[in-house]
């Protein structure tokens, strides 16, 4: 069963479905453009991140499409300064997208993603706890995507026609002893380093790449938990909330698992800007439901 199977089969509608085979079919342009080298393109984004080819080029490929589709009213988009409104007489749909996640890994080439949330709504602005679907495509040896809506989560792989098959259904994240600490130790606060100390007391395995896509996606087979905290001069820490934490927040919820700030659930946030950063804590439900910080 491909995705367009899986998502008639779950009662998606008509415009859902065409918008996902849109996004389906950008993703062999965007991983052609890999083969072109990562060149700089001496620009940053409005994090001040160093934008690389690649980055733009993955967003540029999906803008275009979806601009082209006419089914997507709104994108929010981690390298786009503000929201982006479309012609959409065929749909409705508020997207946001982190085009490239991790792209600077790319020169090392290890795994990197590609995050994806829709609000039916049209309204990317209007509270995480509108999101209606959410997914990320993982470009690691195998390109796969896991795939979140009201019903759970399933994953899929991409084949050599171009679609892709299920492999999954009913994920749920396992509890499990996987630990990604996030940001530099020196900058850390003392409860996010009290609660590092307390994983390695009690055997917990470091696994962390610097991306998150697929730092978050071994938690999710494997159990445990993704942290990117509060620092003691980014009291925000780094993820953005819209690109990043919001969808995978949907995904861990929707496999059993959580997401929380710290202090409160991250899907109960609405954001107060597009650009928005949040401490993150995500991954098995029994861990995340201990973290008070
Ligand atoms: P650091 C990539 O830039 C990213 O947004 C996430 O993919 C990743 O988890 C995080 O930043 C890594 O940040 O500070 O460890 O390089």
């Amino acid at each position: 069963m491909n995705i367009d199977n899986y998502l008639e089969k779950n009662g998606h509608s008509e415009e859902l479905r065409d918008l996902i085979k849109i996004i389906v079919d950008q993703i062999r342009p965007i991983k052609n453009e890999f083969l072109g080298g990562d060149k700089k393109s001496g620009t940053y984004n409005i994090y001040g991140e160093k934008q690389i080819k690649l980055d733009k080029r993955a967003n540029e490929i999906l803008l275009m499409a979806f601009r082209n589709s006419k089914l997507v009213k709104q994108v929010g988009s981690e390298e786009e300064e503000e929201a982006i409104q479309m012609d959409s007489d065929k749909g409705h749909f508020g997207v946001t997208i982190d085009p490239l996640d991790g792209s600077s890994l790319i020169p090392t080439n290890l795994a990197v993603g590609i995050i994806f949330s829709i609000y039916e709504n049209g309204d990317i602005m209007s509270g995480l706890k509108n999101i209606t679907q959410a997914f990320y495509v993982l470009l690691g040896p195998m390109t796969l995507m896991v795939f979140a809506d009201k019903s759970g989560v399933s994953q899929f792989i991409y084949n050599d026609k171009g679609a892709f098959d299920l492999v999954k259904e009913n994920i749920i994240i396992p509890e499990g002893n996987l630990y990604s600490p996030g940001g530099l130790r020196k900058e850390w606060t003392d409860a996010h380093r009290d609660l590092i100390s307390g994983f390695e007391e009690n055997g917990f395995k470091l696994r962390y790449s610097g991306s998150f896509v697929p730092d978050f996606h071994q938690v999710l087979v494997y159990g445990g938990i993704f942290s990117y905290p509060a620092l003691v001069d980014k009291p925000n820490g780094k993820l953005r909330l819209l690109f990043e934490v919001g969808p995978m927040a949907f995904i861990a919820e929707k496999a059993g698992g959580g997401a929380t700030d710290g202090k409160i659930r991250i899907l109960d946030i609405i954001p107060a800007e597009i650009d928005q950063r949040v401490p993150l804590y995500i991954g098995s439900k029994k861990l995340i439901e201990g973290i008070k910080i």
